[in-house]
């Protein structure tokens, strides 16, 4: 944790505050380690200070090392000035999009001694690199986002509601360690595999239904999401050639997936595969996002996204194929990017399972 604030200290340097109010939670909690719901950090040149409630002064005092715990009075901006003012800062830096235009009218009202400067994404900017603690926690909730796919495939069968595999799937994650699943559970069958989001409905899986399964364990914070796309009884031509074809995108943008290439350029690389086969309109998202304390973090593998991969990233590499009235098809890793290549966080098979 010392560390990640020396590098939020670094990168504001060029700034030129001298001190920044943290108040998105996953920022905070990744500076501080503090995981309850109310908090404020102002980290300065020389000190870090965390405002929280009553309820939460002795969490805070557990959880975190290195922060001055102050309990809030009043409204948490009051605490925050009465610092400000104490500490003689003249230039404080704030999260420009976790603010609210209330709060900022309010922080401008309450500090009114100091200039307030908008930073823009500068702790995601360093949350994009995976320390090895976090790279640990991820392995975590991949594994036991693999094992509960392992669990599930065997209760899938004609009759049976997608919410129902949906529950049983957190249920499964809850009771091997899981804090709640990453997002809600994905189970798109038949038809409804068009939507690539379709959260699980009422819907009964029928024979020959392709399944899209999309789901995550969070562990500790950290977020898993994985895709498996599966066929109920013996797939038929169309649907085993689209299978293929996400598969060969997708291993394609695993083959190029290193770190010095961008973003863009691995999502072209599974784009041109399926744009080939004449698919390229059905496979309308983003190739991947990257996953963290957020299901969702930059950058993502999309055909807007110049950033160049580094080690120690993790980002999902998620093709797919849709199409109205028939289903869909998606097959989605999550991956680490490492010195050589990357490391495939996600070890669930990729070969199409065929229920019964
Ligand atoms: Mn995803």
């Amino acid at each position: 944790m010392r560390k990640r604030v020396e590098a939020l200290r670094a990168a504001v340097q060029e700034n030129g505050v001298d001190g920044v109010i943290v108040t998105k939670q996953q920022n905070w909690q990744y500076l501080s380690g503090f995981t309850g719901s109310n908090a404020i950090l102002l980290v300065t040149e020389k000190s870090n200070i965390l405002i929280t409630d009553f309820r939460y002064i002795e969490q805070a005092a557990h959880e975190t090392e290195g922060f001055k715990i102050v309990k809030q009075t009043g409204l948490a901006v009051d605490t925050l000035a009465e610092q400000v003012k104490e500490l003689g800062l003249k230039k404080v830096g704030f999260e420009d999009d976790s603010v609210t235009y209330h709060e900022y009218d309010l922080y401008k009202k309450k500090i009114p001694d100091a200039e307030l400067y908008p930073l823009h994404q500068v702790i995601e900017k360093i949350r994009r690199i995976k320390d090895s603690g976090e790279i640990s926690l991820l392995q975590k909730a991949a594994e036991i986002t693999d094992q509960a796919f392992g669990y599930i495939v065997d209760k899938i069968k004609p009759g049976v509601k997608e919410s129902q595999i949906s529950l049983e799937l957190e249920y499964f994650m809850r009771q091997n360690g899981a804090e709640k699943p990453a997002f809600d559970t994905i189970v798109a069958s038949g038809y409804r595999g068009a939507l690539p989001h379709g959260i699980a409905s009422n819907k009964e899986i029928e024979q020959g239904d392709l399944i899209v399964i999309d789901f995550g364990a969070v562990f500790q914070g950290y977020h898993a999401d994985m895709t498996r796309t599966v066929v109920v009884g013996k797939p038929d031509r169309q649907q085993e050639e689209i299978y293929n074809l996400v598969l060969r995108a997708q291993m394609k943008a695993l083959e190029v997936l290193k770190p010095g290439i961008k973003c863009s350029d691995v999502d072209f690389a599974a784009r041109n595969i399926i744009s080939n086969e004449g698919y390229g309109a059905n496979f309308g998202h983003g190739l991947g996002h990257s996953v963290g304390l957020e299901i969702h973090e930059s950058p993502s593998l999309s055909p807007r996204d110049d950033t160049v991969l580094e080690p120690g990233m993790v980002i999902t590499v998620e093709p797919g194929v849709y199409l109205n009235g028939w289903g869909g098809v998606r097959i989605e890793d999550l991956v680490l990017v490492t010195p050589v290549g990357c490391k495939i966080l996600s070890t669930s098979t990729k070969k199409l399972i065929q229920l019964q």
